[in-house]
């Protein structure tokens, strides 16, 4: 068992029935010209994510423990988006239609797409889902319990919207999930915190919430944290 340090108390998991789950780390909601700046947002506010979630994804491919990415989109004919989300707001492009990174959060367009940086590799599940929620008509809960998963490490974007929803989905079908605080981001450092915070509050009500660095710490043998500088003495050399 692997215990690793957080809030409100230490996160305990079998490494044999862990998944780490990487929510919505594309283009469009990373990168100017996407959906999320078409909101009106400042989009360079999650790119902190991107080196923490990094180290993690090495953690876990250096294990041979289980990935998930998933991305937020619809079907090219729109026929999987309700009018309620298409039509909200005042953005200056909606969903589907041709913005610099190809049809806002449409399959198969570029901004779809992960960030380069977080890329799947060969193995690796890529989940696409309609909703924020990344159980609400999808086959996830299917693929977690086809492979005995009970505990998830969660990533991604963004903590309030896509990653609340995934965390309270996965909280109410009985998986434990510790909510990494550097990998996760928001166009809104204060809603960033008070979800963090809603997430860990009584006793855990949702999950736990820890850091990169607090797994990287737990896990024997794990690739080197951010700014740790190994000596030739430490290597042996
Ligand atoms: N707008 C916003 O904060 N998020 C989303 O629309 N989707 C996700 O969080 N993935």
């Amino acid at each position: 068992m692997i215990t690793v340090t957080a809030d409100p108390f230490p996160f305990t998991f079998d490494p044999d029935h862990v998944a780490l789950l990487c929510i919505d780390f594309q283009r469009d909601f990373m990168e100017a010209g996407g959906f999320g700046e078409s909101l009106g947002n400042d989009v360079s506010r999650l790119r902190t994510t991107i080196e923490p979630t990094k180290r993690v994804l090495d953690l876990f491919r250096s294990q041979g423990w289980p990935v998930i990415h998933t991305r937020e989109g619809h079907r090219p004919d729109l026929t999987d988006l309700f009018p309620s989300k298409r039509d909200r707001g005042n953005p200056s492009l909606r969903i589907g239609e041709e913005g610099p990174m190809g049809r806002l959060l449409v399959r198969g367009s570029a901004g779809h797409g992960i960030v380069p940086e977080l890329a799947p590799v060969e193995g690796e599940v890529v989940l696409d889902k309609p909703g924020k929620g990344s159980f609400y008509a999808t086959d996830l809960e299917t693929i977690l319990r086809a492979r005995g998963i009970t505990h998830l490490v969660v990533t991604g974007v963004t903590t309030e919207v896509c990653v609340q929803s995934t965390v309270r989905e996965a909280n109410d079908r009985g998986f434990e999930s510790l909510i990494l605080a550097d990998c996760t981001g928001s166009y809104f450092p204060e809603f960033h915190e008070s979800a963090l915070a809603m997430f860990s509050a009584q006793g855990a009500i949702v999950g736990w919430v820890g850091t990169s660095d607090a797994l990287l710490d737990a896990i024997p043998h794990a690739p080197a944290k951010a700014g740790t500088v190994t000596t030739d003495e430490e290597v042996g050399q």
